[in-house]
């Protein structure tokens, strides 16, 4: 089981890397965004409290987030590893996240944090905008959801280096560019790992 989580604020990458990241190392793609917006495009009640805060940029209560994590989870059962994207967001799922990990004994093993400057977000978003129909893409929203990252999101650095999970990458480059760092650092993980099952 190799379990990922990769991190950084809107536009970063996120999305993108993880769909090259599951494909190279066989991983189920969970994106708590994109399971926000499944539950939205169902028209739900529980879609329409959502939406009254993705399209203020603030993020979704953590009961609401952890719970559609959760179901999600227990219908992969047969998964050889994840990849979450987008989770977790702030300390309190962090913490509900290792214990529910714990549970399974699965746990985190790698963090990429992806590092982008503000302008080059603002940039990646606007442009985003004109296709992706998304309600959350506008100019006002996109600063609102980058104030919430740095205020929210931040603090979880520390938390996982803390852990000596984290691992930082420089998401300044073209897609390929950032995709070769990012499997640099799985791979020398693994090789890690590999190691040490010889050696015990
Ligand atoms: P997300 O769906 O996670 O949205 P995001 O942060 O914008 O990231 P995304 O993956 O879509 O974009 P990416 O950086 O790949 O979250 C949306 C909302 O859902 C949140 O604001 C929050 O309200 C809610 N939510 C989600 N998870 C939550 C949680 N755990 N708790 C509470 N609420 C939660 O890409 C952006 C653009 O950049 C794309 O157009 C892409 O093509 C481009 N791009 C990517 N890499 C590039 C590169 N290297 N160079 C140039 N362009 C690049």
């Amino acid at each position: 089981m190799l379990n990922i989580v990769i991190f950084g604020p809107p536009g970063s990458g996120k999305g993108t890397q993880s769909c090259r990241i599951l494909e190279k190392y066989s991983l189920t793609h969970i994106s708590t965004g994109d399971l926000m917006r499944e539950e939205m495009a169902q028209d739900s009640a529980l879609g329409e409290q959502i939406r009254k805060y993705i399209n203020k940029g603030l993020l979704v209560p953590d009961e609401i987030v952890i719970c559609k994590l959760n179901n999600t989870i227990e219908k992969h059962t047969d998964a050889k590893g994840f990849i979450f994207d987008g989770f977790p967001r702030t300390i309190n799922q962090a913490i509900l996240f290792d214990d529910m990990l714990d549970l399974r004994a699965t746990p985190i093993d790698l963090v990429i944090s992806v590092d982008v400057a503000e302008e080059e977000l603002l940039k990646r978003l606007a442009g985003r905008s004109e296709d992706s129909g998304r309600s959350d893409d506008k100019e006002e929203i996109i600063w609102k959801r980058i104030d919430v990252y740095k205020s929210q999101s931040l603090p979880l650095v520390s938390y996982y280096s803390q852990q000596e999970k984290l691992v930082k990458i420089n998401g300044m480059d073209h897609v390929d560019a950032v995709f070769g760092k990012i499997s640099l650092a799985i791979d020398t993980y693994l090789e890690k790992q590999e190691v040490l099952t010889e050696v015990r």
